[in-house]
């Protein structure tokens, strides 16, 4: 092996080393994400959640914590991937599955994450990974209770 070609293999071991270490350097940011605890539940008797704004990094992994603080109501949770007209659209459907479908139609494109349907003083955990960065409306599909039980996630760049 002559020094020219020394040369040409040295680069490339310094290349693949540092190849190396920038993914070691990738594979640690899930962790820095981390994960996050709220609860929302509902005000009272009142058809609102409350809170009714949450925020989030993209990739985080989120349990919420809902809970039905009325006193004869029923309530879920449901976060939406889309707009308002969604959320309408998956509130609607809602009302043809029924309480025994939890108010919800199967729809993974549009639902991110929801909680059982929950009666008066009961408490549900959801967890999921926080979406891309934007804002999701989550609602609660009893009927009647949309449109006005509703809020916003808004997720961040992580
Ligand atoms: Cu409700």
């Amino acid at each position: 092996m002559n020094m020219h070609m020394r040369a040409i293999m040295g680069c490339i071991i310094l290349g693949i080393s540092l190849m190396i270490s920038a993914c070691g350097g990738n594979t640690s940011a899930p962790t820095a994400r981390g994960s996050v605890v709220f609860e929302i539940g509902s005000d009272g008797d009142t058809l609102t959640f409350k809170p009714n704004a949450l925020n989030v990094s993209a990739g985080q992994q989120v349990t919420i914590v809902v809970k039905d603080n009325s006193s004869s109501l029923q309530h879920n949770w449901v976060l939406i991937r889309g707009g308002a007209n969604v959320a309408q659209k998956i509130a609607t459907a809602g009302l043809t599955a029924g309480a025994d479908k939890n108010y919800l139609l199967n729809d993974p494109a549009n639902i991110i994450a929801n909680s059982p349907l929950l009666s008066a003083g009961q408490t549900a955990d959801v967890t999921f990974t926080a979406p891309e960065a934007g804002t999701y409306i989550f609602i609660c599909t009893v009927p009647v209770h949309f449109p006005q039980m509703q809020g916003v996630l808004t997720v961040s760049e992580h």
